[in-house]
């Protein structure tokens, strides 16, 4: 294996754990074992669209909205960071804290906010003090989530297949400059009319539909108060740490494939979920960030619509949706599996940069006699070099295949390199060799302890 100094986060600067396909490649477990040693973990776009699952034990939480990068396990001896001027000046071991920022470019829905922290404080994990939310975030309203179902119906056969979270129609509202955002909170009268005007104009566009606009007023004048303990000025909160050497991860939800700009538009998220997402969701310089990992199932996965040239709609496509537990964790949503695509991962290490790789759920392909990976893509007899913008030409790509062989054996205890199965250490290879990024983490089970760590 190409070796790496050691396996973790950077020493200086900023780390960020990102997407390298469709999203849902096992985000959250990493970002969950990196935030043992973070001071920091920062969400930089998305909302409550996303779903990271971790499992600590016989524990297991589902994060939306909130970075998943908490350090579950030490909640007793924890010291808070009280406000932001703490982080600066607090020395302590770091290993005993991780502090929670949902940044500028998250669009958060307040209530859903209140849900998950309620939902994880009652799992035991206790967020008081370190948990922050930029005054610059986009809310969510419930009538963005009524227009995202209202706009998937427009669509009909064609739609995105959201998450259906009022993702799309908030993005749409701050590129539109009729957003109100976390700040406005806290001038209600300048908030009330921003509201009725939002509310106004979705009417002018998708006629009536039941919306009590008055009773939303309400209900967010006590939310804006149950908010603001969280509310910070995140740039500045993100320029201390950063500045203060502090141990910063950041964590990427959906994933390149889901991008904005270079995922398979329009069956795509709505924020930049590649690296770009990071700088401009975050107001940090791209020259703090020091290490991208880049989060790469060993097979792949997608849930909504929108081509998937290696998807498997036969007996492996079943088995990789069944033993991978490939279910949405916010929507429940079975999740149309497939080979790895070696083509879809090339091209978003191009644009993420990732500086190491952790292969996650190679455990999955215990059990089958082959195992095949997607290399190239060949249009009329020919390997396209890039990948393709045009849908209808990503539709009818041949795809290449390489057919390597099973390992058949429960790699669930392998712990370093060496213990994996020659079969398995092949594939692992392979992928290394095609893409060209060590490998630095390889997963081998839910748990977080299930992981090997190639140092
Ligand atoms: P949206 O709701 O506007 O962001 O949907 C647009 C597309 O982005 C996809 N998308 C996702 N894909 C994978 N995982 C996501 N998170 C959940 C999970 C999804 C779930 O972790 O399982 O529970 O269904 C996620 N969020 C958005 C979405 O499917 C659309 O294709
Ligand atoms: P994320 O959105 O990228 O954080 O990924 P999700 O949490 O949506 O989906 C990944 C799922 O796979 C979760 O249920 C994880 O608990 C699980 N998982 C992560 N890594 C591994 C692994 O190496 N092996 C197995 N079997 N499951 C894993
Ligand atoms: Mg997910």
């Amino acid at each position: 294996m190409t070796s790496q100094k050691s396996a973790g986060m950077s020493s200086k600067g900023v780390t960020v754990v990102l997407g390298a396909q469709w999203g849902d490649e096992g985000k959250g477990k990493l970002s969950d074992i990196l935030s043992q040693e973070a001071d920091v973990c920062a969400r930089c776009q998305g909302g409550n669209n996303a779903g990271h699952t971790i499992v600590v034990g016989k524990t297991k939480y589902d994060f939306h909205m909130l970075p998943s990068g908490k350090d579950h396990d030490n909640n007793e001896d924890r010291e808070t960071l009280q406000d932001m001027d703490n982080i600066a000046t607090n020395t302590k071991d770091s290993s005993s804290n991780c502090t929670s920022v949902v940044g500028a470019g998250v669009v958060v829905h307040v209530p859903s906010f209140f849900e998950e922290l309620t939902s994880l404080e009652k799992k035991g994990l206790d967020c008081t003090g370190r948990l922050f939310v930029s005054d610059r975030a986009h809310l969510v309203f419930d009538i963005h989530q009524i227009i995202d179902g209202l706009k998937e119906l427009e669509l009909g056969r064609g739609s995105i297949g959201t998450t259906r979270k009022g993702i799309g129609p908030t993005y749409s509202s701050k590129a539109s400059r009729s957003g109100l955002r976390v700040h406005h909170l806290y001038n209600f009268e300048e908030f009330s009319e921003k509201f009725r005007t939002l509310v106004e104009n979705k009417h002018k566009r998708y006629g009536a539909f039941e919306y009590d606009v008055e009773a939303e007023l309400a209900r967010y004048k006590v939310l804006a108060e149950k908010l603001k303990p969280y509310v910070i000025d995140s740039v500045y909160f993100m320029h201390k740490a950063i500045k203060d050497k502090k141990k910063v991860l950041v964590e990427g939800a959906n994933a390149l494939m889901l991008d904005l700009d270079w995922g398979t538009y329009p069956y795509v998220t709505s924020s930049n979920t590649a690296i770009g997402g990071v700088c401009t969701g975050l107001g940090i310089p791209p020259q703090t960030i020091q290490k991208v990992v880049g989060v790469v199932k060993a097979y792949t996965t997608r849930v909504g619509g929108g081509p998937f040239p290696t998807e498997q709609l036969n007996e492996i496509g079943e088995y990789l949706q069944r033993v991978g537990f490939e279910v949405g964790v916010t929507t429940g949503r079975k999740r149309r599996c497939g080979w790895l695509d070696m083509v879809v991962v090339n091209y978003s290490t191009i644009i993420n940069g990732y500086t190491s790789l952790n292969i996650t759920k190679l455990d999955i392909l215990d059990q089958l006699d082959e195992i095949k990976i997607g290399v190239a893509y060949k249009v009329d007899g020919k390997v396209l070099e890039g990948f393709p913008a045009n849908l209808s030409l990503l539709e009818n790509v041949e795809v290449v295949y390489e057919t390597m062989p099973g390992w058949k054996t429960d790699i669930s205890k392998c712990r370093t390199f060496d213990d994996l199965p020659v079969n398995a250490q092949k594939y692992i290879h392979r992928i290394e060799e095609i893409c060209g990024v060590p490998i630095e983490w390889i997963g081998v089970g839910v748990d977080r302890d299930d992981m090997v760590v190639i140092p």
